[in-house]
């Protein structure tokens, strides 16, 4: 029997410094009972969903920027998710910002949550990959201050028995790494979830504008057929309090395909029927197990032994003719 699961990919537009969480929410409980009315199982949220990016802009006052955070999830304003997602029988899957307060610390981290049908929380992690810069740089057009606004995530890679398959999660920044598609593949994951906020302009390589769509999906669409892994990427597109994002908001399948993009930069979800099963092919063609072997990646520098220059070990044509 297929393991087949309907996911709804619900693409955030803009969201203005000033909305409300009230109104945000609001937002995405539409989007939520349309995945219903769509037949979904699953409606997948972007990256920190629940407000506009705030990392784009410089915040000194420690009280103004834990206002950006969910100090508990589900909080009042995010609990109506919750409860709809119960009544509709929907899993969904939220990227916020968490300011968590654990053995009396205070930490905040870049997360997402996975919610099963019965709005239960079944997994989360925190971002690994942060980008940006931590120090404060006016004179660009915007910033990207992860680096300061977010710790580094300390939860791994985790994979979870859900929705009939094995399902993992990663942040925006997160899907530019090989490691990340492959310590989750190793986990067994069939299914990968992710939101992201990407500008169409990193201000400190302008020379990069012009790949920033194809690079989103190379990475993705590698990361999908190597791993054999279906993944659903989710955007916060459009301008967002002067920013301008890419949407393209994919379900990539296990062949390496794109299978449903969006069209737009406003709220729209796009809706694909997911095997599981197809990950099979590409997990035996690669088959890990037998193939995969790490004794076999001669290391770069070993304690183990002399390393051979590559120079003396097969010279390079023009080594060889001074020689
Ligand atoms: N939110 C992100 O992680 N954005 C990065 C941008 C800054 C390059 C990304 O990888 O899309």
């Amino acid at each position: 029997m297929p393991r087949t699961i309907t996911i709804g990919a619900a693409q955030s537009g803009p969201v203005s410094r000033s909305e409300t969480r009230a109104e945000v929410v609001e937002r995405l409980l539409e989007q939520m009972r349309e995945a219903r009315r769509r037949d979904c199982d699953l409606v997948v949220f972007t990256e920190c969903a629940l407000t506009a990016f705030f990392a784009h802009w410089w915040i000194d006052d420690e009280h103004e920027l834990e206002a950006w955070f969910e100090k508990e999830m589900p909080g009042p304003e995010t609990k109506p998710l919750f409860d709809e997602a119960q009544r509709l029988q929907i899993g969904f899957h939220l990227g916020y910002a968490e300011l968590a307060t654990e053995s009396g610390r205070k930490r905040r981290f870049n997360s997402s949550v996975l919610v099963d049908k019965h709005g239960r929380i079944i997994g989360k992690h925190r971002k690994i990959h942060l980008p940006g810069h931590a120090d404060h740089r006016p004179h660009n057009p915007f910033q990207n201050l992860e680096k300061r606004y977010f710790r580094v995530g300390d939860l791994g890679f985790q994979t979870w028995q859900a929705f009939n398959g094995v399902v993992g999660m990663c942040i925006c920044n997160d899907r530019r790494w090989s490691e990340t598609y492959r310590l989750l593949a190793l986990g067994g994951a069939e299914l990968i979830l992710i939101g992201y906020n990407t500008p169409d302009h990193i201000p400190e390589h302008p020379e990069m504008d012009q790949h920033v769509g194809f690079q989103h999906q190379l990475c993705m669409q590698a990361g999908a057929y190597e791993n054999g892994c279906w993944i659903v990427a989710v955007a916060k597109a459009g301008v967002e309090e002067g920013v301008s994002q890419i949407g393209l908001t994919s379900i990539i399948a296990p062949s390496g395909q794109v299978v449903a993009e969006s069209k737009s930069l406003e709220d729209e979800l796009i809706v694909y029927e997911c095997d599981l099963d197809e990950t099979r092919a590409y997990k035996t063609l690669f088959d890990f197990q037998s193939n995969r072997k790490i004794e076999h990646y001669r290391p770069i520098t070993s304690t183990a032994g002399p390393v051979v220059p590559i120079a003396e070990e097969s010279p390079r044509q023009d080594t060889a003719e001074k020689l």
